[in-house]
């Protein structure tokens, strides 16, 4: 693996921040409400340019506090922060010398990227940017804006010389160490670009990481789906990108906020599978973030506070053959986090079957409690189980994190192959603790 993805594999959690003259409009433009995203009103309404570039001269995001969002990245458990330095509208949120189309000339006048920059780096957190390097809505040479600009008339080189390249630069040169650029919709931008691009980024910070948005696997990383969790487990660097509403830019209406629990059930999810999970919140024009979201990302720090062990630099399990309907495992070699999230679906115990390799000992992580596992081998059923007790007046409603040291990474025993008893490497039966599983 590239050595520059190693704070990303370990990082596993990042908040997404789309930010732009959007914001200003929250996703209703003339009175009219446009289908999510809000980040593309301007090209669902066909707005022409010289109307939404108003937009600018009523910027003034009072509120925005650059500290404040960094300590809130931090207390929602966030490793790393991107945000939007330039969306498909075109507008950058950064000082440019290469387009005047930026924050610097509305009434706000101050570089975001660069106070974000600089207060991530205070907190901690890995500062990253997003670019939307073909689609540009403002540019005559641009991909996406055909309503004020002839198709026929683009030449997309053009564009990629005189905006994407300095800026690119800009962005690498100006705020000191930038841990990753995201690229967006690449559609079919020609290919020898795309590498032209990906070294360009490389010639200027080596170590800066390049999402899977570039295009033909040129990136560090493959980006998953928006919102899109895969099924198994994939064998590489990944992430996915995830609204915590239905839209990535602020929306006046929408407030139908995922709840602490699903984003903690999909954390674990996407962990348990080997990738990253980019929360997005989408702050409005004053410059704050939706309390709404604030609050969600809150309670899913705290419980990240005292059980980031079991997600933090955790790897991709084994694909075990049966669902586990009571939550699902995050891993470390040999060492395994078992998630409670249901515990109506474990009254008993929690059970895992077919876990071949052998325990070692169990305990509760919150608080070191140690407790009681079974494991055995049942020969006439071929079948392998684990089962652990816990404690049920310490549940939390969030997700109880038990941790279970093996020794050695667990292996999953197939339902498919062809049973034979002189194969069979199990344990006589039952091997650990008094218990027998008769009866279960
Ligand atoms: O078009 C964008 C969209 O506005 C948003 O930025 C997402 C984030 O992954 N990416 C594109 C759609 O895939």
């Amino acid at each position: 693996m590239l050595q520059r993805l190693n704070w990303f594999e370990e990082a596993r959690y990042g908040l997404f921040i789309h930010w732009g003259l959007y914001a200003e409009l929250g996703g209703i433009w003339n009175g009219k409400s446009y289908p999510p995203g809000t980040e593309w009103i301007m090209r669902r309404a066909q707005i022409p340019l010289e109307e939404y570039k108003k937009l600018a001269d009523t910027f003034n995001p009072v509120d925005f506090d650059a500290e404040d969002w960094a300590q809130k990245a931090e207390d929602f458990g966030c490793k790393y922060l991107c945000i939007t330095a330039k969306h498909h509208d075109g507008f950058a949120m950064f000082d440019s010398a290469a387009c005047d189309y930026n924050i610097m000339h509305t009434p706000f006048g101050r570089d975001v990227v660069k106070e974000l920059s600089e207060a991530c780096r205070r907190h901690g957190i890995k500062f990253c940017v997003y670019y939307s390097q073909m689609q540009d809505w403002a540019d005559p040479d641009g991909d996406g804006n055909n309503w004020d600009f002839d198709p026929e008339k683009k030449d997309f080189t053009r564009y990629f010389n005189n905006k994407v390249k300095p800026q690119v630069r800009e962005l690498l040169t100006n705020y000191g160490e930038i841990g990753m650029i995201w690229f967006d919709t690449p559609y079919d931008m020609p290919i020898h670009l795309c590498e032209e691009l990906r070294d360009f980024v490389h010639s200027i910070q080596p170590d800066c990481i390049i999402n899977g948005r570039i295009g033909y696997g040129l990136g560090d990383y493959r980006q998953m789906g928006d919102n899109e969790i895969p099924v198994l487990a994939y064998k590489g660097v990944w992430e996915t990108p995830m609204t915590l509403n239905n839209t990535w830019g602020f929306s006046r209406t929408d407030e139908k906020w995922k709840s602490p629990k699903t984003v903690v059930k999909m954390l674990i999810d996407v962990v348990s599978k080997g990738g990253n999970l980019l929360m997005n919140v989408g702050p409005d024009a004053r410059g704050n973030i939706p309390q709404g979201s604030v609050d969600v990302l809150n309670t899913v720090g705290k419980w990240l506070h005292k059980n980031g062990e079991s997600i933090y630099g955790a790897r991709a399990c084994a694909d075990f053959p049966y669902q586990m309907r009571w939550g699902g495992l995050t891993g470390k070699g040999a060492t395994v986090y078992l998630h409670l999230l249901e515990p109506a679906f474990a009254p008993v115990h929690i059970k895992i079957c077919n876990i071949e390799t052998k325990a070692k000992r169990a305990y509760l992580l919150s608080t070191g409690e140690e407790l009681k596992i079974f494991q055995s081998y049942e020969l006439a059923r071929d079948e392998y189980r684990f089962l652990v007790d816990y404690p049920k007046d310490k549940i939390d409603e969030l997700d109880t994190v038990i941790v279970a040291e093996f020794e050695d990474t667990p292996v999953a025993h197939s339902l498919y192959m062809t049973f034979d008893p002189e194969n069979a490497k199990g344990y006589a039966a039952p091997a650990m603790g008094e218990a027998s599983t008769k009866g279960d």
